[in-house]
């Protein structure tokens, strides 16, 4: 799937053009305007190499951190059944961070390189990931609210320029809408529970709202990449479009099941029909982002450790992998 391309033709000649070839940065950008998928194989600017190589990473760091908050309550799930709907999905995650490590790789950079930036500090993971799973109902509002955010911010990257990376999101966007609907399915069961579950959800809407739409990243004014990044098609809406879709979707749910989304500013633009809302605390996502996030400290720490404990996997593998190429080579 992320190699696709890689055993045809490239379009290149024999000799590939400098970066400041201004008739190959032409053709290709012509190729993205005509809506051609740019192959691993292919010449592209470095900068739309680095872009790539920066977001893809980002983003497969964050489905494996993010493996972290939900398995806090793999021993704790209130049923068997939720028990082995929640492996399967922290699973799930682990397989989007290894598809997603791939499609990275097709451009060049290695897993140790990507890893290693990650443990460093260097490379980023998604700000949502550094808040706490405090009760059951978080396992709720994560599916629902934070895969909900997900999905309206990949469903468009299925259309990105680069092949490897559109075709990885397809699979993704399938089950990440599962997961979706798995968590709203939680929220509608505690709503309509006992009080203590009705308050239980409430509570989790409350502290997981605001950090969801700090998802979508920095306002428009203040995203440094967007702009080249759409021009490029690698992201075809801004940041802002695509909260603003995902409060006008999420809002009338909360509605559905009798909670109050928590924000005062909330109201309906009867003339655009969208939801107008209050401003996100930027201080707080900057803190987040900083380091300084409840849980950051944390998941780097636990993150550090599988990697240490891993260790003695990673040598036997390369052990037997050196052991096989020798005798294939005997
Ligand atoms: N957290 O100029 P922009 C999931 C950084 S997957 C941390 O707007 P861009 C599944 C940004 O990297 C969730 N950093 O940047 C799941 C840049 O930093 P840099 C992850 C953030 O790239 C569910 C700087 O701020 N999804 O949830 C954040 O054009 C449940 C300037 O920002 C993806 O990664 C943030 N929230 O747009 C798993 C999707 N926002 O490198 C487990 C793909 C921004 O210049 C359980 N990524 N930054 O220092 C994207 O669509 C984009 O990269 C954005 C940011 C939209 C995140």
């Amino acid at each position: 799937m992320y190699t696709q391309g890689l055993d045809q033709k490239s379009n290149r000649s024999d000799v590939p053009p400098q970066q400041d070839d201004a008739a190959a940065v032409a053709a290709f950008q012509a190729r993205v305007d005509a809506e051609e998928k740019i192959e691993a194989k292919d010449w592209m600017p470095d900068a739309y190499r680095r872009t790539l190589v920066r977001q893809i990473s980002q983003h497969a760091h964050s489905e494996i951190i993010g493996m972290q908050p939900e398995a806090n309550w793999l021993t704790r799930a209130p049923t068997l059944r939720r028990k082995s709907i929640l492996l399967a999905k922290v699973q799930d995650e682990a397989g989007h961070g290894l598809y997603l490590y791939s499609a990275a790789e097709t451009l060049g950079v290695t897993r140790d390189e990507m890893v290693t930036d990650l443990l460093s500090g260097k490379a980023k993971y998604s700000s949502i990931f550094n808040y706490p799973t405090l009760t059951w109902a978080d396992i709720g509002a994560i599916g629902w609210l934070v895969d909900g955010a997900a999905i309206m911010n990949q469903i468009p990257l299925c259309r990105c320029s680069y092949g490897p990376y559109a075709r990885a999101m397809v699979r993704v966007c399938k089950e990440e809408s599962f997961h979706q609907r798995q968590g709203y399915e939680i929220m509608v069961e505690l709503c309509r529970g006992s009080s203590e579950q009705k308050e239980m959800a409430q509570d989790a809407l409350n502290r997981w709202w605001w950090p969801s739409l700090m998802m979508f990243g920095p306002s428009d004014q203040h995203s440094r990449h967007s702009a080249q990044s759409m021009a490029w098609k690698i992201k075809r809406f801004t940041n802002d479009e695509l909260r603003q879709k995902f409060v006008d979707v999420t809002v009338p749910q909360a509605e559905f099941i009798g909670l109050k989304v928590p924000d005062a500013d909330l109201s309906l633009d009867a003339e655009t029909g969208h939801y107008r809302f209050g401003e996100i605390d930027w201080q707080e996502f900057m803190d987040v982002l900083a380091g300084n996030g409840p849980c950051n400290q944390l998941r780097m720490q636990t993150r550090r450790q599988a990697q240490d404990n891993g260790g003695w996997v990673r040598d036997a593998a390369q052990a037997y992998a050196d052991k096989h190429a020798t005798r294939v080579a005997a």
